[in-house]
């Protein structure tokens, strides 16, 4: 049995990652594909538990190492009990957000080395990296607005961080993805959500059989 094929989708907020990762699925589930989607933080029993306390609370609520320590371990378990068993069993695996987003959030944005994200990415999670992983832009503005609306006022401890933080975040990811272009495609997602989901498609042309 081929292993599958894991792909994460990474982007600001309101960028339509989720959005995308049920299209995604649909679109290669109609080419064949066994398609799950799944999401971080969270995506297994042990790592949505996580996910409340990294989510809820006040935006000081953890230090940036303990926050990062504690994304690191909802991936650790999420990869042992939902990704892995997926991918050996010959199934394809879409995941909203990933080890990058550490890399983007806790890394560059909140102050913490790279080299330490991916060490404990080494050890958590063994260092698995997606395959592909889709990098979805717009202008900043445009997302909030975006998730504003989808939200009706309501942030969580990300949301609630300043423009400056987010435009950090933005910076980050467009650095890892000249840094990685093997792995990553910058996808423009101020289209209309189909316009987003052909231009994904045509990005893994080469990955679907
Ligand atoms: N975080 C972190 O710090 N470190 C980590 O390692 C990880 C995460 C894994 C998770 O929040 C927070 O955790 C996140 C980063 C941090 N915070 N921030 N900011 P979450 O899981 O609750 O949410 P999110 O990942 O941030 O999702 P999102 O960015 O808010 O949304 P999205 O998935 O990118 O977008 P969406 O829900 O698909 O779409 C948003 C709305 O726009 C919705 O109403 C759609 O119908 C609409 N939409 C989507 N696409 C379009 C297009 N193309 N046109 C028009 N409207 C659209």
């Amino acid at each position: 049995m081929p292993r599958g094929r894991f792909l994460s989708l990474e982007g600001g907020e309101g960028a339509g990652k989720s959005t995308q990762a049920r299209a995604l699925a649909a679109a290669l589930r109609q080419r064949g594909v066994d398609a799950v989607v799944t999401r971080e933080p969270g995506g297994s029993p042990g790592a949505e538990a996580i996910r409340a306390l990294l989510l809820e609370g006040e935006p000081g609520r953890w230090s940036a190492r303990a926050e990062t320590l504690l994304f690191a371990a909802a991936r650790a378990d999420h990869v042992e009990k939902v990704i892995r068993p997926a991918l050996d069993a010959g199934r394809w695996v879409i995941c909203d957000r990933f080890v990058d987003s550490t890399r983007a959030y806790q890394g560059v944005a909140g102050g913490i080395d790279d080299a330490d994200v991916l060490a404990l990415h080494a050890f958590g999670s063994e260092g698995l990296l997606p395959d592909r992983t889709f990098l979805l832009t717009l202008p900043l503005a445009l997302g909030a607005e975006r998730a504003a609306r989808r939200d009706r006022g309501e942030s969580d401890r990300f949301a609630a961080r300043g423009s400056d933080f987010h435009a950090a975040v933005a910076t980050a990811f467009e650095r890892f993805g000249a840094a990685e272009s093997e792995r990553f495609r910058s996808i423009d997602a101020s289209q209309p959500p189909e316009a987003v989901t052909a231009a994904i498609l045509a990005e893994l042309a080469d990955l679907v059989p």
